[in-house]
């Protein structure tokens, strides 16, 4: 069981992280991002995550985990420029130790397990988590992932976030698996399964998970059994594709009521706390929508920034034609 302390600062991670998150779905309705995919009811996965992890530790995010990344301190308009339609990721991915947010299924995987796999071989004690989807377990890249992480015992952990759908897909169609654990054994990756709206949980097997990488016992997969309250993305309806009922009797089991309730029993939380808590989260939305009521300066040739060290003779002339285009600067 994790520490008190831990799980308090967890609790309060996932009020911010909430509150970031229907913030972030508002400004998409107002056409302040291009689109938002929603943590809602995955934020017990999302802080396990970065609370796990060391500074000194990298994590490997989808489009889904915006709140692992201000829970690990990344600033909210810096996590969210890319839904802002910039062409880079918004954080200095080498400074926060998190690789830019990965919208293409699963390459990310593979990534991670070279990554933790070099810092190994560098003599660093670095792990390196990779937070994947219950449908990119299909992906080819995943599998690839898997088969080089158990060959090279690498220090990497997969944490799957099963949160029933890939868009309108149900697991059921995605999987005759009887979990997704069962696909990290097939690799001779050790696997667990946990209930990832558990908090103390899912802090408690990923702790264990991140430390046994890390002191060279190999690569971990944890498939975490979610829901995806919200819809897939801010442009998603999903009454077309799955029961209201079944959504209501996952808000039941919402993450941050079952921890609240879990350490005010035990006299770790008190009401003072918990107000204190709503009003953090408060403050925090309110400079979201301060700092966003501002149009960003967007230079569109740096579009051509990044991509490679030293620019390609095509990526030269097609900003030279951009530039033409933009007029001289
Ligand atoms: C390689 C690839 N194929 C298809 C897509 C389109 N796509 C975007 S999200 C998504 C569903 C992913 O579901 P899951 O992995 O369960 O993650 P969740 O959205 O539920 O967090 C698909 C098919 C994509 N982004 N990348
Ligand atoms: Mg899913």
């Amino acid at each position: 069981m994790p520490e008190p302390e831990l799980l308090l600062t967890a609790y309060r991670k996932m009020v911010v992280g909430r509150r970031f998150d229907t913030q972030a779905t508002a400004l998409a309705r107002q056409g302040r991002l291009a689109v938002h995919p929603s943590s809602l009811g995955q934020e017990a996965c999302q802080i396990g995550a970065a609370l796990a992890l060391r500074p000194s530790d990298w994590l490997f995010p989808t489009y889904r985990d915006c709140v692992a990344l201000v829970s690990r301190d990344i600033d909210p308009v810096e996590a969210l420029t890319l839904l802002r339609g910039d062409g880079h990721c918004g954080y200095d991915p080498m400074r926060h130790r998190t690789a830019p947010q990965c919208t293409p299924l699963a390459t990310h995987a593979a990534h991670a397990t070279g990554l933790a796999h070099g810092e190994r071989l560098k003599g660093t004690d670095t792990v390196a988590l990779a937070l994947v989807g219950d449908g990119a377990t299909s992906e080819g890249d995943f599998h690839e992932a898997l088969g080089l992480a158990g060959v090279l015992r690498a220090p990497v952990v997969f944490l799957v976030q099963n949160n029933g759908y890939a868009i309108s897909v149900p697991f059921a169609a995605q999987s005759a698996a009887p979990g997704l654990a069962y696909k990290g054994i097939g690799y001779g990756v050790r696997s667990e399964q946990v209930d990832g709206n558990d908090a103390a949980a899912v802090l408690a097997v990923l702790t264990k998970a991140v430390e046994e990488a890390r002191t060279g016992g190999g690569p971990w997969l944890i498939e975490a059994h979610t829901y995806r309250v919200a819809p897939h993305t801010s442009a998603d309806d999903p009454s077309r594709y799955r029961p209201a009922e079944e959504t209501e009797q996952w808000r039941e089991r919402d993450p941050i009521d079952r921890l609240e309730s879990w350490l005010r029993e035990r006299g770790l939380l008190t009401e003072d706390d918990i107000a204190a808590a709503a009003v953090a989260a408060e403050e925090y939305a309110a400079e979201m929508r301060t700092r966003f009521s501002e149009d960003p300066v967007v230079d569109p040739l740096a579009l051509f920034e990044h991509v490679f060290s030293a620019p390609t003779p095509q990526l030269t002339e097609q900003r030279a034609q951009l530039r033409a285009e933009l007029g001289e600067r």
